[in-house]
């Protein structure tokens, strides 16, 4: 082949990479002209629980807010639920993906889809297994080991590193239930006073949790003296069962739980639950800000944790009026 068409060759290979590299980041930056309403799919898990409430509310608020066309998916609790979705969101082009995992496996088939399709996805409260991470832009949160080491430290203190303990788990299987049992369980190593005698899951849902507990007061009577709640659902559920069999939550049995619902803070208040680890639900804005930044084609970080507190009776009353779930 001689010079001249060498060089047509590689002018013409050089215009179409241009080409492809300018239809490329123009898909991106088409989602960010001024004027196109953003269409953004959200598989959200369920409503098991007053924080699932309060994070829906949260990301629809935002969603009206900024004049975004927000397809909200409620997944029913079924994983199968939330892939569905995923896939209708593919198929209707959206600019983006929000996915609530309910569990932390069985995802790398579908984002692979969206990532065929270049639809970024992005994770919010629960986080995944995956051995490729391309295949979502970010995970926003919180930390559950952290609000599980938390919930241990205050118990050890709070009981003299002494008593047995019943624990009520979240979802099995999901992020949250995994690594709150596991921070727990590491956590009160160190106290060999401290013993976790069952554990069973309540689904993070009021009256399972309640259920439970009436079985583990049937099953171990005054054996123990601790419930270790996963979320504030079935800590509220594990007090009225504790009522109901005669004995005083929060006096007779201890309760420390995770989310710091408002129910939960007041609970505290009242004395009837001890301690509650905030994991906040509200990152409608943080969720919205980052998809922004991501469809403008900037570099995101791959975890954007949110900073949880604790409440207990030192802080809930005063932390009440100013609580916004
Ligand atoms: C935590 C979230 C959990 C809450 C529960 O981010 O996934 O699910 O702790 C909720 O209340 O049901």
């Amino acid at each position: 082949m001689n010079t001249p068409m060498l060089r047509n060759r590689f002018l013409r290979l050089s215009a179409f990479a241009a080409a492809l590299l300018l239809t490329g980041f123009s898909a991106l930056h088409a989602a960010t002209k001024p004027g196109k309403v953003l269409k953004i799919g959200f598989a959200q898990t369920g409503a098991e629980s007053a924080w699932r409430t309060a994070n829906s509310e949260s990301m629809k608020a935002e969603a009206a807010k900024r004049g975004i066309d927000f397809k909200f998916s409620d997944g029913q609790g079924k994983q199968e639920n939330q892939i569905r979705a995923v896939r209708s969101f593919i198929t209707q082009g959206v600019d983006a993906i929000v996915i609530a995992p309910i569990v932390a496996t069985g995802w790398d088939p579908v984002l692979r889809e969206a990532k065929r399709a270049k639809i970024p996805v992005i994770l919010t409260d629960r986080a995944i297994q995956t051995a490729d991470e391309s295949l979502y832009v970010c995970f926003i949160g919180s930390d559950f080991y952290e609000e599980g080491r938390m919930a241990a430290d205050w118990l050890a203190k709070a009981v003299n590193g002494k008593g047995n303990i019943v624990e009520l788990q979240g979802t099995p299987g999901s992020d949250p239930a995994n690594e709150r049992r596991k921070a727990f369980a590491d956590a009160i190593v160190k106290h060999p006073g401290l013993k976790i005698i069952d554990s069973q899951s309540g689904n993070f849902e009021r009256t399972s949790g309640k259920q439970v507990i009436e079985a583990f007061l049937k099953k171990h009577g005054k054996n123990f003296s601790i419930v270790y709640s996963h979320n504030d659902d079935m800590a509220l559920g594990a007090a009225q069962a504790i009522e109901e069999a005669g004995l005083k939550p929060g006096k007779d049995i201890t309760i420390v739980s995770i989310d710091a619902v408002r129910e939960a803070v007041q609970a505290v208040v009242a004395g009837r639950i001890n301690c509650t680890v905030e994991c906040n639900p509200l990152f409608g804005p943080s969720v919205f800000d980052t998809i922004s930044r991501v469809l403008s084609g900037e570099k995101v970080p791959k975890k954007i944790i949110n900073q949880d507190e604790l409440f207990d009776a030192t802080n809930a009353a005063a932390a009440l009026p100013t609580r916004k779930y």
